[in-house]
């Protein structure tokens, strides 16, 4: 007699239970679809614009469709949005333009920006090693190192001086140094003589900016370009608004 209210009992919790568990399973699989949606709606990825806006552009490097054989990951804490890209096929320390990511940007407040990224080391434990990759603006109307009253150009261009180690065809080699266990904002380029990157925009419309691999386990979070009337710590700040993107 008394056990037939309780299977009752365990027939009602069990349906409740798969209940739940079900309920429990998609809210599983809409995070997992959440996690694959792709910020960009652009149906042709090439035409995908970032805009700039008072003055910044910001970016997640991962927001691209094509990231042309960098890994996206998200293994490594500390990074911004939802992931970072990272390279781990063969390393190109003399020949820039292998590994190409391409940010289309769209300039209305011309004049000059200064650009950083923000990126790691994520192999070993030396600061000076996989610490690099390739960037260039060849449609900017400017883009050079600066330090002081010290401005180098990138190798190729027809201007001089060029930095203290690689650069080629247009393209700065960009590096970060201090520890390798860290996030940081800082590009830099001229070996043991740190330039800051600038890029001048002298008239309203879209450019590109290209990446390219350099050393192997370098990994980049976000960039940014920020005009005079910006400050860094504003710039770098991790809760900034992103840039819009567009479609062309
Ligand atoms: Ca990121």
């Amino acid at each position: 007699m008394k056990t037939t209210p309780n299977i009752s009992k365990l027939f009602i919790l069990s349906i409740i239970a798969l209940f739940y568990a079900c309920s429990s399973d998609n809210d599983n699989n809409n995070e997992s679809e959440d996690d694959t949606i792709d910020p960009i709606a652009c149906e042709n990825p090439d035409s995908t614009i970032y805009e700039e806006k008072d003055g910044l552009v910001a970016v997640e490097f991962e927001s691209i469709k094509d990231h042309n054989d960098w890994i996206k990951e998200n293994t490594t804490a500390g990074f911004l949005g939802t992931h970072y890209l990272v390279w781990k096929d063969n390393q190109f320390l003399n020949a820039p333009g292998n590994g190409l990511l391409t940010y289309k940007i769209k300039i209305s407040n011309t004049g000059v920006y200064r650009f950083m990224w923000r990126s790691r080391i994520t192999n070993g434990t030396s600061g000076s090693e996989h610490n690099d990759s390739w960037l260039r603006f060849a449609d900017a109307s400017r883009f050079y190192g600066k330090k002081g009253e010290s401005i180098v150009y990138p190798a190729d261009t027809g201007q001089s001086p060029t930095p203290n180690g690689s650069s080629k065809d247009g393209w700065f080699k960009i590096y970060k140094s201090g520890p390798a266990d860290q996030w940081k904002w800082q590009s830099s380029t001229s070996d043991n003589d740190a330039h800051d990157i600038f890029v001048e925009f002298d008239t309203p419309g879209t450019y590109t900016m290209e990446v390219s691999a350099r050393s192997t386990f370098h990994a980049l979070d976000r960039f940014v370009l920020f005009s005079e009337n910006i400050t860094q710590s504003d710039a770098t700040d991790e809760t900034i608004l992103l840039s819009e993107i567009t479609c062309d």
